[in-house]
């Protein structure tokens, strides 16, 4: 039920908040929704991980905002040319701190860029736990251009995995503009919709749902073969992720269970893998 966390920090003048926005896009948080009215106006910045800490039995060390970052050398550097450029050198000294080793295997230093919004940045020792390293794709689907194949047949069915898959992107960060719907007669037609699609290369990722129910479905067994098998081929000699939610159930209570009734929402789900794949897409390029 929890969606994230937001801090509010008020920020006056109006010149300090222009430059801490620029500040904060060169360090390298994500732009996130904006705001103008008759009394004001805000801008936010997205962090992947968002955590609310909560601590007993010893005072804090640190300030209520902390940031983690991966090159804290390389961050502090930054944060302290700005300092210089929008504070008396004098002051500097007194509002930046030097990185220091902090009690939990991290070091860290704290900057007041703005009176009354204190923030520490920190980097782990040891950030992966002991963990191998290993490339994941994240979860925000802002940016992000989606084209979502769905089959009209059973579309009692069909309609609640387009709910569930439109319900995953826009939570993520989608916009309404960036998703395209294309409908087609049944699941039959999905790969040749999604191919036409992919090759086009106007989004990102195509998702693809459908349900076929072995009761009702003649030769249900090629249907459903030919269907993964071209939707897998299309993934596969375009290079667009193809997110597969074409459901295959023997009883069409079955296939209520897997759309929004028992067994979660499998629209939902493809939505969220074809994020994920996207964001792994992006990550590996850069890595190239
Ligand atoms: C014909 C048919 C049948 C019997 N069953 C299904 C089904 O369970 N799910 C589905 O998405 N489509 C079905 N179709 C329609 C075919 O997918 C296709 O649209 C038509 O055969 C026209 O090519």
């Amino acid at each position: 039920m929890v969606k994230g966390i937001t801090l509010v920090s008020p920020v006056e003048p109006a010149a300090a908040f222009d430059a801490l926005a620029s500040l904060f896009r060169a360090l390298g948080f994500e732009p996130g929704k904006g705001w103008q009215d008759g009394a004001g106006r805000g801008a936010a910045f997205l962090a992947p991980i968002g955590n609310l800490e909560i601590m007993t039995g010893r005072p804090p060390a640190v300030p209520p905002v902390l940031v983690e970052v991966t090159q804290l050398d390389q961050v502090r550097e930054m944060v302290e040319t700005w300092m210089i450029a929008n504070h008396r050198a004098e002051e500097v000294a007194a509002l930046l701190s030097p990185v220091a080793p902090t009690h939990w295997n991290s070091r860290l230093f704290t900057v007041t860029p703005t009176p009354g919004l204190t923030l520490g940045f920190w980097q782990s020792e040891d950030p992966l736990h002991g963990r191998p390293e290993a490339i994941e794709g994240d979860l925000s689907a802002a940016g992000m251009k989606f084209a979502i194949v769905v089959a009209r047949w059973n579309a009692v069915i069909t309609d609640r995995l387009l709910q569930g898959a439109l319900d995953a992107l826009l939570r993520s960060g989608a916009t309404r503009a960036e998703i395209q719907i294309v409908r087609v007669p049944g699941a039959w037609e999905i790969p040749s919709a999604a191919r036409t699609l992919a090759e086009a290369k106007a989004h990102d990722a195509i998702i693809t749902l459908g349900c076929l129910i072995r009761g009702e479905t003649a030769h249900y067994e090629a249907i459903y073969t030919e269907v993964a098998r071209g939707i897998g081929q299309s993934q596969q000699e375009t290079g667009v992720p193809h997110a597969f939610g074409v459901l295959t159930c023997e009883t069409l209570e079955q296939a209520l269970d897997r759309a929004g009734v028992k067994a979660g929402n499998k629209g939902y789900e493809a939505a969220v893998a074809a994020i994920e794949m996207i964001s792994i897409q992006r990550k590996l390029a850069v890595k190239k």
